[in-house]
């Protein structure tokens, strides 16, 4: 069976798990994002070296000493040989053309000045013609200035690795390449969430990766089509780097969850008691309450549906309390199509905003209830707990498709979107008054 046949398949088949929304034109919404939203990008970089194609979008917080928050920068990670190099959906054709990291600084609140564009990250003690894929990264905060340790999952040729980088504020165009992690636990790791500068949970998206050979072919797709539960959630301590003998490196591993069906986005809660995690092919966002002081995950207190596949989740420290925000595809067989580099192919974005600590306003409600303002109301395609869309695109070309993570500023009010396959790579959208 060639890839492109088998990628038709999953299509078919996981299209009776998405609700489609491709086909609505989302009336209204086009004007709105062409004066609200602005691509982060550089328009004169060249294709290769430009930012587009991005999967995942952290904060960096830089605090002071006494952890106050002083401003927050906007890390991503984009690849534009993305369409040839894709070992969750494929194709496998050529892992040469390299990913970047890039930083951006995001506009003040109400200030109405052109903001800047994002600069690329220079990648110090990179191994030399090494490859770099790099999928979901987070950065632990700086405390007065000190440099912050940056954790990048790289799908590279022979298996994926998590790339260690040490981030100055003071300098924060040049990641110093640290070491990189390997472990026979890193099956297929999607997205990471830290719990100290030398510890993390990551998400395993399947058991059984394309890079296996001829069955690599079929068995992650059977696995995504019967959802089969054989995935899992690590958390890993690691040692200090100074400490560091290439053996010793993860001092320890435990399972945090297991027997999961394409675990994807993985985020900590900014109290550190939560944890969210998307299950992609379920359409399903679970929460768990976690021990701090063990990191074991204790209990299932939610499993919330989302009207798409969701891709990453990202916590957002509110006012009165945390929001999680989670972004996805609502289509699945679309953004196959555009993995698969299809002639006109396009895939929505779907960007929503959940209280799963609310109190009245945000409960587990009826259909039609909620979200009602939206182009298309999460509402109407599922019921149960409410939630409110903050993006929405057809995936047409005014819009940005494939959305893969989103994140929201508290401080300007900023949000940022990032398609997993647009040209645009990231957007940053200033909803008008
Ligand atoms: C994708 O298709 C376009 C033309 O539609 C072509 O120029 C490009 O090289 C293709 N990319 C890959 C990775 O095959
Ligand atoms: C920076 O300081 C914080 C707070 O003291 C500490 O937890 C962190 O490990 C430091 N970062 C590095 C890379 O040493
Ligand atoms: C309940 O949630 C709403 C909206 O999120 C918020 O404005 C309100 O202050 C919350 N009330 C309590 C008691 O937390
Ligand atoms: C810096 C680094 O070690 N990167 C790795 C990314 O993946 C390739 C392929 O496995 C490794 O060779 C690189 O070492």
């Amino acid at each position: 069976m060639t890839l492109q046949r088998t990628v038709a398949l999953v299509a078919l088949i996981l299209a009776s798990c998405n609700p489609p929304i491709c086909a609505t034109i989302l009336m209204g919404f086009a004007e709105r994002y062409m004066s609200d939203c602005l691509p982060i990008g550089n328009p004169t970089d060249t294709p290769e070296e430009s930012l587009k194609y991005c999967e995942d979008i952290a904060f960096w917080e830089i605090l002071d000493n006494t952890g106050k928050a002083e401003k927050r920068l906007l890390l991503a990670s984009c690849d534009p040989g993305r369409k040839s190099w894709n070992t969750v959906m494929g194709p496998l054709h050529d892992p040469k053309p390299h990913g970047a990291l890039w930083v951006h600084v995001p506009p003040e609140r109400g200030s109405s000045s052109t903001p800047t564009k994002a600069q690329r990250i220079t990648l110090k003690n990179y191994p030399e013609g090494h490859d770099f894929h790099p999928l979901g990264l987070e950065i632990y905060p700086s405390y007065g200035g000190n440099s912050s340790n940056l954790y990048v999952i790289n799908h590279s040729r022979e298996r994926t690795v998590i790339e260690q980088f040490l981030l100055n504020p003071a300098d924060p165009t040049t990641a110093t390449h640290i070491r990189t992690l390997t472990s026979p636990y890193f099956i297929s790791p999607n997205s990471l969430t830290l719990t100290s500068p030398d510890s993390f949970y990551v998400s395993n998206d399947h058991l059984f990766t394309r890079r296996l050979f001829i069955l690599g072919h079929f068995l992650p797709i059977i696995e995504s089509i019967l959802a089969l539960p054989l995935s899992f959630v690590s958390h890993i301590n690691l040692s200090p780097p100074s400490s560091s003998n290439d053996d010793a490196i993860i001092i320890k591993h435990t399972f945090a969850a297991l027997f999961l069906p394409f675990p994807n986005g993985i985020s900590l809660s900014p109290s550190g008691t939560q944890v969210a995690l998307a299950l992609t092919s379920q359409n399903k966002v679970l929460f768990y309450e976690r021990d701090p002081a063990t990191n074991v995950l204790t209990k299932r207190t939610h499993t919330i549906p989302v009207p798409f596949c969701p891709d990453n989740v990202r916590w957002t420290h509110g006012g009165t309390d945390d929001e999680l925000i989670v972004t996805g595809h609502p289509h699945f067989p679309s953004i196959t199509a555009v993995a698969a580099n299809k002639t006109g192919a396009a895939s929505a974005s779907w960007v929503v905003s959940i209280h799963p600590n609310g109190n009245t306003t945000d409960k587990p409600t009826g259909k039609g209830e909620f979200d009602l303002d939206a182009p298309v109301s999460a509402s109407s395609k599922i019921s149960g707990w409410s939630m409110t869309t903050l993006f929405q695109s057809d995936g047409s070309e005014e819009g940005l498709m494939t959305s893969s993570t989103a994140l929201k500023d508290p401080k300007s009010g900023v949000l940022y979107v990032s398609g997993l396959y647009d040209e645009r790579g990231v957007v940053m959208c200033r909803p008008a008054k």
